[in-house]
Parts: C-alpha cells; structure tokens; sequence
C-alpha cells in the first residue's frame, strides 16, 4: 500500500536537568511521492517555532500496512469569547452539559493551567474526575492521523471561508476528529502550549469542534489536552486506537456557515 506515515517531534534539554521540553510536534499521511516535501515542511516548522530552537528533531516515516480507518470531520465553530474568564466559563458550560462531572472538568482545567508541561495528553474518567492515563507525565500522544486526499481541497475552501486555513487549525482538527471518533470518549478540551496562541477548543460529536478564543493571556505556555473517558471504558483499547490506529478524515456533511 502506497501510504506512509511521517511525523516530527522537536525538543530541547533543560540545562542541567534530565527533562526536556517540547518545541514542536506534526504529523501526516501521505503518498510515498509527497514524503521528502512532507518532512522538510515539517523540519522548517520545528527550525522556526516560537517555543525557540530545539536540540532534538526526530522525524520518523514509516510505511502503513493497513489501509486507514475514514473518520468524519466533525463540524467546526467558532465561539465569541474575548477574555479568559469568559472563555474558561464556556469551556466549563459545554463540558457539563456533555456528562462531565463539575470534578473531572475542574481537574482538567489544573492540568491546562498546571506549571508542569505534559508531552501527550491526559485522559480523565468523566465521572470521579481520576487520571487514567499509564504515564502521567508522558501522558497520552495521538499519532497515525491524515485528512484523505479527496477531502483536502473543500477542507482548505471550508477553512479559508472563515480565514482560518491554518496548519495549526487543520491539524488540531484532524486530532480531535479522530478522538471524537472513538465510543469510548466522551469530549476534549484543548489549549495550545504556544505562547502565541491563545485559541482552544473543547470537541465531542454532539458539539463538533467548537473554537474558543482567547482561553489563555498572550505569551503564556499553558496549555495541554484532556480526553474525558466513559467510566467504564477499556482504557488500554483506547490508547491503542488514538496512538496505533492509521485514521484518514473525511468531510460526510455540509458544514454550517458559522
Ligand atoms: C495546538 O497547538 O495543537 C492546539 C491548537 C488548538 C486550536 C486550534 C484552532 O485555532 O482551532
């Protein structure tokens, strides 16, 4: 099968630490001829992040021996927040009315807010509020994921519509459209770690991928991502899906003008 996958992850060492910390991350399918474009663009990216320069850049391209499972996109909208407070009260509303418990969303919102930087994401039972995750600092890292050839020029014109035809958005939303995907998920919240980058999201199919911006101060690193799990749900099961499972999304209906 001519599909591969490629994926970048950049760091750096803490002086005189064993830690280190995260730069910058990407990942794709593609075809064997777009490889060499693929993984250069994404060298760039780690060369220029304004996390700053890393010491490390691991690029990894591995062939797929299974054809990908097509997920849908989930729907995109934006909300109209203009501050934090606002922001973070529309994170909490949409999360309770999904079946998270007023606890399992306040232990997210620490993990988003915490000093210490996770490298993947946490996975939280929706009900008791408890980390499930195996590693609680490597946390869980979504991996194998790709938008489908035939859906990549509607998705562009989608985005491009709303002037929000970034990397950033398209990437964010092929994650949360593959962890939506998963029956054993209940949402996600999400803020980019990037200091410039002050828009997160909170995704679930019955929401779709609701934009919210301004959820953190310009210049701020916080961020991270939170799944919130079914109690109840095989948590190994999951984890092999959202790290191990090649997933395409595909655009199945017509999306909302907002
Ligand atoms: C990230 O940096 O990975 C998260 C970006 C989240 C928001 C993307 C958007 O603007 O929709």
């Amino acid at each position: 099968m001519n599909m591969w996958n490629v994926r970048m992850r950049a760091a750096r060492k803490i002086e005189n630490k064993q830690a280190e910390v995260h730069i910058s991350g990407a990942e794709t399918i593609c075809e064997r001829k777009d490889i060499d474009r693929t993984a250069s663009g994404f060298i760039h990216r780690a060369l220029t992040h304004p996390r700053g320069w890393p010491d490390r850049i691991i690029v990894t391209i591995e062939q797929l021996y299974e054809p990908p499972l097509l997920i849908p996109m989930l729907p995109v909208r934006t909300a109209d927040t203009s501050d934090p407070e606002q922001a973070l009260q529309m994170v909490l509303d949409t999360l309770l009315r999904l079946d998270v418990s007023r606890k399992a969303a306040v232990n997210a919102m620490k993990v988003l807010t915490g000093k210490r930087q996770m490298r993947g994401a946490a996975i939280i039972d929706a009900s008791s509020g408890k980390r499930c995750e195996p590693d609680s600092l490597r946390g869980v890292r979504v991996s194998r994921l790709g938008v489908d050839a035939n859906a990549r020029s509607s998705l562009a014109r989608m985005l491009s519509r709303r002037g929000i035809n970034t990397e950033t958005v398209r990437e964010a939303l092929t994650l949360a459209s593959k962890v939506a995907a998963h029956p054993s998920i209940i949402a996600e919240v999400c803020m980019s770690d990037d200091p410039d980058y002050t828009t997160g999201y909170v995704a679930a199919p019955s929401v779709g991928y609701l934009r919210i911006p301004n959820m953190k101060l310009m210049g701020s690193s916080h961020g991270g991502r939170v799944f919130f799990l079914k109690p109840g749900a095989d948590v190994e099961k999951m984890i092999e899906y959202l790290e191990r499972k090649a997933v395409l999304m595909e655009i199945r209906n017509p999306q909302p003008r907002t």
